[in-house]
């Protein structure tokens, strides 16, 4: 009998990368996809009209914040596995859209494990929780690991902290087999356009084809740790197989900052950016022909912000030998090449 899948988030980066991995390893994906007055199955698409997977991919409208639904979903599909990546993730709307925040990524968390509890499936369904490196805010300077003070600096890190807890909790109270994927930042084509990779990569792929004069950032000193979000996915199932549930992080251990970042897209298309100025004046500039081609908005910066995040992954790859394989010259390669083919095709 082929294992089921249900995965919340299925539209997203993530959900699609998970949907294909779980697919290919014969498992029955099922994915909760929220109405809304535009069909927003992009990046899913390839899947939902392969003939290939017509009896193995299924979708069901559903919401993070309808508890009723959620029960109904999970008593109807009867999964395996639920891997719960739902989530309002974009840190600077969740200083705007706080409360919102809070119950789909905090409280969207309790009530699928108290579906699994109420519906007596706690030794059923495996569980897995989308956590992230925003929890720990700016507590450690240096290498993060599983065993570092959390301090979330936003309301999106907050509530996704509850989730971890939840989680936590849960498998605890009741024996479910539930774990924390403690992911640090991961980027791919296939990212929300709002992100700042591929706002990058869009804005310069704009630019090499004369439809943008420049891109406007907020705070360029901010270092990230950045890996390719296909390999985060294999992880995700990764982690969902192991024998015992437990919590893991997953980064590839070296971080750049959001200028070395731009710094390297317009590389891709042979410019050399200089910087000039300070703060808001700041700017980016074509070094051959000195044009601007980056500037400073002040809307782009946040009431908060997390400076610094590199990750130890060290005990995913002791654990099950995960190891992000995508370097993030090969990340950008592959964001730029697909920004620019969409680009011109459009041309
Ligand atoms: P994403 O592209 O923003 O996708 C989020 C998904 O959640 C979308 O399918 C979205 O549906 C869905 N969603 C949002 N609110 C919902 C609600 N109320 N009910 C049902 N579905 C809802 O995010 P991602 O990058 O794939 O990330 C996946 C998960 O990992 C998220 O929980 C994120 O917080 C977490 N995470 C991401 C990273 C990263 O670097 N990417 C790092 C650590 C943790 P629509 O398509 O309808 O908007
Ligand atoms: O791309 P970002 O918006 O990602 P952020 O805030 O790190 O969050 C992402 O990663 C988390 C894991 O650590 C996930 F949990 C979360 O769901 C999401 O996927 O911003 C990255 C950095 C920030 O420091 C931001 O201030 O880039 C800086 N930045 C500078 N200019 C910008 C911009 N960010 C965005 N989105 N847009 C800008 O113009």
């Amino acid at each position: 009998m082929s294992k089921i899948a249900l995965i919340t988030g299925i539209t997203g980066q993530d959900g699609s990368y998970l949907a294909e991995i779980l697919l290919e390893k014969k498992i029955i994906v099922h994915g909760l996809v929220r109405r809304s007055s535009l069909i927003k199955t992009d990046r899913i698409d390839n899947l939902y009209y392969n003939p290939k997977y017509k009896s193995k991919f299924f979708l069901h409208y559903g919401d993070m914040t309808d508890g009723l639904n959620l029960v109904s979903l999970v008593k109807k599909i009867n999964p395996d596995y639920i891997f719960n990546l739902a989530a309002q993730s974009h840190v600077q709307v969740s200083f705007e859209t706080p409360e919102y925040t809070a119950n789909a990524d905090g409280l969207g968390t309790l009530r699928l494990l108290e579906a699994i509890r109420i519906l007596s499936k706690t030794k059923k369904i495996k569980f897995y929780q989308a956590s992230t490196s925003e929890m720990f805010g700016n507590s450690e300077k240096s290498l993060i690991n599983e065993n570092t003070k959390f301090e979330p600096v936003s309301p999106y890190g907050s509530a996704k902290l509850y989730s971890y807890w939840i989680t936590r909790n849960y498998r605890d109270a009741y024996g479910i087999y539930a774990s924390n994927g403690i992911l640090f930042n991961h980027e791919s084509p296939r990212r929300g356009e709002t992100f700042v990779t591929r706002k990058v990569a869009r804005a310069v792929s704009e630019i090499y084809f004369n439809k943008s004069k420049y891109l406007v950032v907020g705070n360029l000193n901010a270092k990230r740790d950045w890996g390719h979000a296909r390999d985060y996915a294999f992880g995700m199932y990764q982690i969902i197989c192991q024998k015992k549930p437990a919590d893991y992080i997953l980064s590839t251990g070296k971080n750049y900052t959001v200028r070395k970042f731009i710094e390297k897209c317009f590389k891709f298309i042979n410019i050399k950016i200089v910087w000039k100025g300070k703060g808001l004046k700041e700017v980016g500039i074509n070094k051959k022909n000195k044009k601007v081609l980056v500037k400073v908005g002040k809307r782009f910066f946040r009431p908060n912000e997390v400076h610094d995040l590199r990750g130890d992954s060290s005990k995913a790859k002791k654990a099950f030998g995960w190891n992000p394989n995508t370097s993030i010259d090969d990340l950008i390669k592959e964001m730029m090449v697909e920004e620019l083919k969409t680009l011109g095709r459009e041309n």
